[in-house]
């Protein structure tokens, strides 16, 4: 049975949806930030960047959200949540997922915590913090012109494992000036996806009883 190292609403949200979607059973095991559980001497062993989620399949042990995503998406093709390897979709598939992990995501994660790049320099952080939402700010607006051209999904009318990245993402986003949802492709593609039974279902089962994004 699949198991998922997570903590509520973290980087663990995009595979939970999928193994929702996909119906498999499997088994959370919460890793506890609030006393730095990511870092203890057993998890490392696990995920040796101390970063949440992992994935762990029989002898597999997987770290990266986006590679659990690609690899959950791969072994259950019957769920349809990434197109035929090969095809000119499955390469806009690849650009769109990559497009959100290594863009949107790190330039997110310097915004939560830019700190880790500024230290304690006041001024030095409030650069680190404007700069980087001003960055995932863009990376937004391109993501909501290719919805508004080509939604109302990043496939076109095909659901993908890209679409539930966004929500995740967008979560997280939530605080910013310009949140996802004030896009309206954006707020479409994100309407559709929390109606969705398995997207509701992973939040639940995470103890998240807000509205998800
Ligand atoms: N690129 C990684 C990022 C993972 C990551 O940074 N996870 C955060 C939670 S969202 C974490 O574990 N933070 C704890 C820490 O940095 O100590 C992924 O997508 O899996």
């Amino acid at each position: 049975m699949y198991q998922l190292h997570y903590f509520p609403a973290n980087a663990n949200a995009a595979p939970h949806m999928i193994l929702e979607e996909i119906g498999e059973d499997y088994q959370l095991l919460l890793v506890d930030r609030a006393v730095d559980a990511q870092k203890s001497k057993e998890y490392l062993k696990i995920n040796p960047n101390g970063r949440i989620p992992a994935l762990v399949d029989g002898d597999l042990v997987l770290f990266e959200s986006a590679a659990i995503v690609l690899y959950l998406a791969d072994q259950h093709p019957e769920a349809g949540l990434a197109p035929a390897v090969g095809t000119t979709e499955r390469a806009k598939f690849y650009q769109w997922l990559t497009f959100l992990t290594n863009s949107l995501q790190e330039e997110l994660m310097i915004w939560q915590y830019p700190d880790r790049l500024a230290g304690t320099d006041a001024a030095a952080v409030e650069i680190v913090t404007r700069g980087a939402e001003a960055r995932a700010s863009a990376y937004l607006d391109v993501i909501e012109q290719h919805l508004k051209t080509n939604g109302p999904f990043f496939l076109g009318d095909k659901l993908s494992a890209a679409d539930f990245y966004l929500v995740m993402l967008s979560r997280w986003a939530r605080p910013m000036a310009r949140p996802p949802r004030s896009r309206p492709s954006i707020a479409r593609l994100l309407d559709k996806l929390t109606a969705l039974a398995s997207v509701r279902r992973a939040y639940e089962r995470e103890g998240i009883t807000d509205e998800i994004c």
